[in-house]
């Protein structure tokens, strides 16, 4: 099984049943270096309370585990896959060529090219499998996105994004009264 909805153990690669809502989005990476990025999209997924779960899939490495991975989740009720990979970032693509669902990829930067090497691994996907690629590092954006999707058809997400979008506007404008003051 995977791990539902806790980030931090991903690492260490212990299982936990704290969450035993059926996930909704799978997050996944091609390795645990990728962790402290993809992270940032476990907390707005558990600030949403989407159920999730997340896991380490590399399409390099575990070729076989990728692909078994890509072809359960829509039997196992995921609806979205983010799916973060550095350098060579094949993953995303790869798991989209796999399975109907919604993959969101998340370019990780790596060490030698800033990131760039993902970015274009993953956004230059050709015509006929999309992934819908964020900024690099910006795992926050994958999840946002995947609150959308869930939103289009589960009116709470919808709901819990506009109230999202208003803080957010809030926030904003507090500190402009405070820039002008
Ligand atoms: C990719 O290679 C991973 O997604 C990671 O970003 C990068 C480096 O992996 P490690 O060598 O650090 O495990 O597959």
């Amino acid at each position: 099984a995977y791990i539902r909805g806790e980030a931090s153990d991903v690492a260490g690669a212990t299982s936990t049943d704290t969450k035993s809502e059926q996930p909704l989005v799978g997050v996944i990476m091609g390795s645990d270096s990728d962790l402290p990025v993809m992270a940032a999209a476990c907390d707005i997924l558990k600030d949403f309370n989407v159920p999730f779960e997340v896991t380490i899939v590399s399409a390099h490495r575990t070729p076989q585990r990728m692909a078994n991975y890509a072809i359960e989740a829509p039997k196992r009720g995921i609806r979205c896959i983010i799916a973060g990979a550095g350098g060579a970032a094949h993953l995303p693509g790869m798991v989209a060529a796999m399975t109907p669902l919604p993959v969101i990829g998340v370019p990780v930067k790596a060490h030698i090219l800033d990131g760039v090497d993902s970015l274009y691994s993953i956004v230059q996907m050709p015509r006929g499998v999309p992934v819908a690629t964020v900024a690099i590092n910006n795992s926050t954006n994958a999840a946002l996105l995947a609150v959308r999707i869930l939103g289009a058809y589960d009116p709470k997400y919808l709901t819990a994004m506009e109230k999202y979008q208003s803080d957010m506007e809030d926030g904003v404008l507090v500190k402009a009264e405070k820039l002008e003051a």
